[in-house]
């Protein structure tokens, strides 16, 4: 049976982690939250995370469509945390799939690559997301996971102050899929120098 925590070095000093559980729970600096443009929450892991994070991080949320209106798919914006664990939540907003000829690849991989670089910009040491835009918005959880495992090992080697990666999945089904992609990734690209660090 498949361990729920598989842990991989990247590079000389990054992490990357997939976990199975709920992002509400999490302690790393930032989590990320698979929101909608308007930011004013809603079902899946959105709406867990403002059931726990309380009525502040909506405020959080008006405040920042007030001053620069609703965040485009692919974006990503931070605000604190409220009453989570984690100092920051990052929200952004992925694409809706649609048969995958609607630049859903280039979104998804932009939704990555901006909370990242948000992280580092909050100056984030550590981040978790979810796997974004494979629930409501539909889009298949193999592809999304190639995309998210490549988008991550690509760019973590580029930043500071994030050093560790963590995804937490919500199923079973959605993490053995993380896993194999992380594992195909490792095998396939060897430049990204992904070396997996746990005895499972
Ligand atoms: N922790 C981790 N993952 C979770 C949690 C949790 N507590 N709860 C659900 N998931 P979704 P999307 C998983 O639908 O597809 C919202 O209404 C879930 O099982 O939350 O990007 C927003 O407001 C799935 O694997 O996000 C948007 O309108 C993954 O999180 C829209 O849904 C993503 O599912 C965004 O849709």
């Amino acid at each position: 049976m498949l361990s729920h925590h598989q842990r991989y070095r990247i590079g000389k000093d990054s992490s990357l982690e997939l976990v199975l559980g709920d992002i509400t729970e999490e302690t790393t600096d930032a989590i990320v939250n698979a929101a909608n443009s308007y930011l004013v929450g809603g079902g899946g892991v959105d709406g867990a995370i403002h059931r726990a994070a309380g009525p502040q991080l909506l405020a959080e949320c008006r405040k920042i469509r007030d001053q620069r209106g609703i965040l485009p798919p692919g974006q990503a914006v931070g605000t604190p945390g409220c009453k989570l664990k984690a100092k920051f939540v990052i929200h952004t907003v992925g694409p809706v799939w649609n048969g995958g000829d609607k630049n859903e690849p280039q979104i998804l991989e932009s939704c990555y690559t901006h909370c990242m670089e948000e992280a580092e910009r909050l100056r984030c040491e550590s981040i978790s997301f979810p796997s974004v835009s494979t629930g409501a918005f539909g889009y298949p959880v193999k592809q999304a996971a190639q995309i998210a495992m490549r988008s991550v090992a690509g760019y973590l080697q580029q930043l500071r102050s994030v050093r560790l990666v963590r995804f937490v999945l919500f199923d079973p089904h959605t993490h053995r899929i993380y896993a194999e992609a992380a594992n195909k990734l490792a095998e396939a690209f060897p430049q990204y120098k992904i070396i997996r660090d746990d005895a499972s």
